[in-house]
């Protein structure tokens, strides 16, 4: 079989794009990295796809007049790899609705919180703000509502205390970098589908998404 390509967008540090790079290279995710695409030139993350021999590219917005030309831009430059999966690590900027039919059920996104909690910007500060115990990432498949596509697979991590928005984060992210690869690898593997606003994996319906709490996988699917 064809070996199956990633396409990852970036516009920061690029610490789920090392992680997905590193599960590459040691066969858990059994795809290649076509290109790294970022919004901004001085992110962290291009450097660590040119040091992995991985084509990467900026595509900066300030050239673009609106959100449509710049999404039109960007999938003609994905679709120039032809990737069976588009992965959103750390991606900031909003995308079309014409992006999101272009690609439908073939791009992933990690969130910064156990959604539907907390969707849109600034996650850690508002979990702490808002006293809540537990905190997370979730995996999702974009849709053209923001932060609501299927869920496939969380992360849920405590709230300590003396968290600061810096630990927090630091708790999240180290999550982050187990379950993206993780369900990137599933998707590869042609374990996922999307059936309407839900997931299936290995054929069966998750009621919920799949958790993965003190280093096991939780996988519920009794409705
Ligand atoms: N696009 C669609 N259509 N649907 C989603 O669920 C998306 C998306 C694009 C990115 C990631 C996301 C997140 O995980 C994501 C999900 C950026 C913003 C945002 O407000 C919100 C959510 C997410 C990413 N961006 C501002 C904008 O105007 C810019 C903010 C900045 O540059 O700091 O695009 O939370
Ligand atoms: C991650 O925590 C990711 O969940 C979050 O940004 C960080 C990126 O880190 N994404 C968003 O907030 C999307 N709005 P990274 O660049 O080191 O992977």
């Amino acid at each position: 079989m064809a070996t199956k390509s990633i396409v990852i967008l970036i516009s920061g540090s690029g610490t789920n794009l090392q992680a997905i790079i590193d599960a590459v290279k040691q066969g858990r995710i059994k795809a290649k990295i076509a290109a790294v695409i970022s919004n901004r030139a001085d992110a962290k993350g291009l450097e660590r796809a040119r040091r992995a021999d991985i084509n990467a590219v900026v595509i900066e917005q300030n050239t673009y007049h609106n959100r449509v030309d710049y999404d039109t831009a960007l999938i003609s430059e994905i679709d120039k790899y032809h990737p069976d999966l588009i992965v959103l690590a750390g991606f900031m900027r909003i995308l079309s609705d014409k992006f999101v039919h272009h690609y439908q059920h073939k791009v992933l996104n990690i969130h910064p919180s156990l959604l539907p909690e907390f969707k849109g910007l600034h996650t850690h500060r508002r979990v702490l703000e808002s006293c809540q115990s537990i905190h997370g990432a979730s995996v999702h498949f974009l849709s053209n509502e923001l932060d609501s596509g299927p869920v496939v697979l969380q992360a849920e991590v405590p709230v300590m205390p003396n968290d600061t928005e810096a630990t927090l984060a630091a708790r999240v992210l180290q999550q982050e970098h187990i379950i993206y690869p993780m369900a990137i690898a599933w998707f590869i593997d042609g374990r996922l589908e999307v059936k309407g606003n839900h997931i299936l994996l290995d054929k069966l319906t998750l009621h919920r998404p799949a958790r993965w709490k003190s280093d096991r996988l939780i996988l519920s699917n009794a409705p």
